[in-house]
């Protein structure tokens, strides 16, 4: 594997869930793949997850880590071509890039999106030229659209956890006080539509998903409807992905007081069946998810998290035995 960003990089998902639960059983099983290889991972966003399970996944196979906070201690980085560096940027990643590769083997990219220009994240430009311009194996740590490590260990968190072949999958937006990335959806929906599993998408009109990953994923747009039956509620925020609304792209439609009562709740869980509460954290109580369901009994966003270390050793591992 060259690069990981979508579903299809995995291949076949049965093998990679299989590969998941056989590192599960022994997280050293390859501990002697990574001997002398270095993994490189690139921040340009705050993560706690991300960081230290990816981390982990690479001690787990034996590699060498080097973390980089571009935004906390190396020189600002200027990701645009043909401007004029007269800003508080003093490197280009054109220079950065192709430096940052002679120290390592692979490399992740923490790189959210601006949004601002829908283009330009959705382009995934930050994330290409990393992969055009390294040389090297790279992978997503989230970038402008998507979060495949994390959408990874949600499916092996949903494999573990259902109890019928089939299971009813919700993804549902929940209210937020701060513009939010698509990233999260986006590889829930693109993995969620390949995985074997019953799958509905609700959220309030406007913020419907990018096509290339929601596809032709049912979409509700009554919440309590959307849960009915539901095994599991998979919840999250987003900003307007500019779908239907181009000049709304990265926007809050209506201000979150008024659609507090899209918050998960007992009111809405009562309606499932029994459903399992999953979110890929960091999260806040009290707006997108009640005390109450993430510290019941069918919450699992604690396996959730553990699970990246899983999803990212997968990786890593697949990674490795291509180098
Ligand atoms: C990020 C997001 O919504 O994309 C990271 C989630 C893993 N969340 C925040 O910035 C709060
Ligand atoms: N879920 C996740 O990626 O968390 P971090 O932003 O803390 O890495």
């Amino acid at each position: 594997m060259k690069s990981f960003l979508n579903v299809q990089d995995l291949g076949n998902l049965k093998a990679a869930l299989a590969e998941a639960q056989e590192i599960k059983q022994d997280r050293f099983k390859y501990v002697e793949m990574g001997k002398n290889k270095t993994a490189l991972l690139v921040f340009f966003n705050n993560s706690l997850r991300t960081r230290l399970s990816t981390q982990k996944a690479a001690l787990n196979l034996g590699m060498n880590v080097i973390v980089l906070d571009v935004n906390a201690g190396a020189w600002k980085l200027e990701t645009e071509r043909g401007v004029i560096m007269d800003g508080d940027k003093s490197e280009h990643l054109l220079e950065a890039i192709p430096v940052m590769a002679s120290y390592c083997d692979v490399i992740g990219i923490r790189s959210f999106a601006g949004l601002a220009d829908r283009e330009y994240d959705y382009s995934e430009t930050v994330y290409n030229q990393f992969v055009k311009y390294s040389g090297k194996p790279v992978f997503a740590m989230e970038t402008a659209t998507v979060h495949p490590l994390q959408a990874f260990a949600d499916l092996i968190t949903i494999e573990e956890h259902k109890t019928c072949p089939r299971p009813k999958v919700v993804l549902t937006w929940a209210p937020h006080p701060k513009s939010l990335p698509q990233a999260v959806p986006d590889s829930f929906a693109e993995w969620m539509n390949a995985a074997d599993v019953d799958f509905v998408i609700t959220h309030p009109e406007g913020y419907e998903l990018d096509p290339r990953f929601a596809s032709n994923a049912q979409v509700e747009y009554d919440q309590l409807k959307a849960f009915e039956g539901a095994d599991f509620i998979y919840a999250k925020n987003w900003s307007c992905p500019g779908v239907t609304n181009p000049d709304k792209y990265g926007q809050i439609l209506d201000d979150y007081h008024k659609m507090m009562d899209w918050t998960v709740s007992a009111r809405q869980m009562a309606v499932t069946n029994n459903a399992h509460f999953m979110h890929c954290l960091p999260v806040r109580r009290g707006m997108i998810v009640t005390d109450e369901v993430i510290e019941g009994p069918r919450s699992l966003v604690i396996p959730e998290a553990a699970n990246r270390e899983i999803s990212a050793t997968v990786v890593l591992k697949r990674i490795l035995e291509n180098l």
